[in-house]
């Protein structure tokens, strides 16, 4: 049976590209994938400038989340990344085999990096760590969104380098899982929704909220009046009601807008009633479980000890293999 492995960083609120492009396929693999092992990857969050009670703020909070999201904690490990130290040290073992220019040519790094005056050396090793987060698990497939992909890259050729220097076929070469919306756009369908473009909807906001921004959000540019037909299929809202809408919703949706039987707006309102749906139940939870925050820190307590389990016995039997264990 694969082993699903797969992180998300406590930098923001949760929003509808995280939930669509990863979190809606981990809730619904734990379930086939028994053992799944989900992580809040707080050094990850620090690689930029961060203040320490915002970030303090954001771990409770994108725990909660992801269990309001219907992470379910007898089905799937979630912990916090800096409780299993062996994140780090497996990373350190990475560095070794990683070639420099390698790091240098991902074009996160590049994009992150082009906008700082210092650049810390961690935003380079950022996908060196994440290729310890996924092996330490020796994980083969990573439920992420489309961003990802060239970042798991990188921990397949780690896996295969550290496989051939061991002599070992030991570590899987991890796979990405993505879901039909591996890419959701910003409200302004220029670039990704991203916590840092500040373009997302959380999945935390009330109705109105959504509304108002989903009101302005740009549709097909083409449709200047109401009475020119647009074109669904280059339509962000379009691909937001194949995230919520039903099949028949969808279809019909498009037929009246490549038609111009309905404006925008109409497109619009039958979209946010698509989405009320299915985050309502998630508000809910992420308030219940703000009145019981116990549940949230057993369940990364229980998480965190899985976790540390498997993480001993890799790093055990890695030392081993590197010649890191008995003295001669
Ligand atoms: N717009 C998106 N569409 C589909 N999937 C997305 N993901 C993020 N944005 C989209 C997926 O969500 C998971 C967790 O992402 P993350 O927060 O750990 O890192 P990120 O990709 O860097 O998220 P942001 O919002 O874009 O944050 P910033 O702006 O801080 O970099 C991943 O599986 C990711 O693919």
């Amino acid at each position: 049976m694969a082993r699903i492995f797969s992180g998300i960083q406590p930098s923001g609120e949760l929003h509808i590209g995280n939930y669509l492009g990863a979190v809606k396929n981990w809730v619904r693999l734990q379930d086939t994938h028994p053992g799944a092992i989900y992580c809040v990857v707080d050094y990850h969050a620090i690689t930029g400038t961060y203040d320490t009670a915002v970030l303090r703020a954001r771990r409770w909070g994108m725990a909660k989340s992801l269990l309001a999201a219907g992470v379910d904690p007898s089905k799937a490990a979630l912990f916090m990344q800096s409780d299993v130290p062996a994140h780090t040290e497996l990373s350190w073992l990475f560095t070794t085999l990683t070639p420099l220019g390698d790091l240098e040519r991902q074009t996160q790094f590049k994009d992150k990096s082009s906008k700082m005056e210092s650049i810390p050396a961690g935003l380079l090793m950022y996908p060196v760590l994440q290729a310890a987060d996924i092996l330490l698990y020796r994980a083969d497939s990573v439920p992420v969104g489309e961003d990802q992909v060239q970042h798991l890259e990188l921990a397949r050729d780690t896996a295969r380098k550290w496989n051939a220097k061991f002599d070992q076929p030991y570590f899987p070469e991890p796979k990405p899982l993505l879901t039909p919306t591996r890419r959701i756009m910003g409200l302004d369908g220029q670039a990704k929704m991203s916590k840092s473009l500040g373009n997302t909807i959380a999945l935390h906001e009330t109705d109105e909220e959504i509304w108002a921004k989903i009101r302005p959000a740009v549709t097909d540019p083409q449709r200047v009046r109401k009475s020119d037909p647009g074109r669904p299929e280059v339509c962000n809202i379009f691909q937001l009601h194949k995230a919520f809408s039903s099949d028949e919703t969808q279809t019909h949706v498009a037929q009246q807008c490549s038609t111009a039987g309905w404006g925008c707006m109409d497109c619009k309102k039958v979209l946010l009633e698509g989405m009320v749906l299915e985050l309502t139940p998630i508000r809910r939870r992420s308030e219940e479980l703000d009145a019981e925050p116990a549940r949230v820190l057993d369940a990364l307590a229980d998480g965190a000890a899985t976790a540390r389990a498997i993480a001993g016995e890799t790093m055990r039997e890695v030392r081993g293999y590197m010649g890191l264990d008995v003295l001669a």
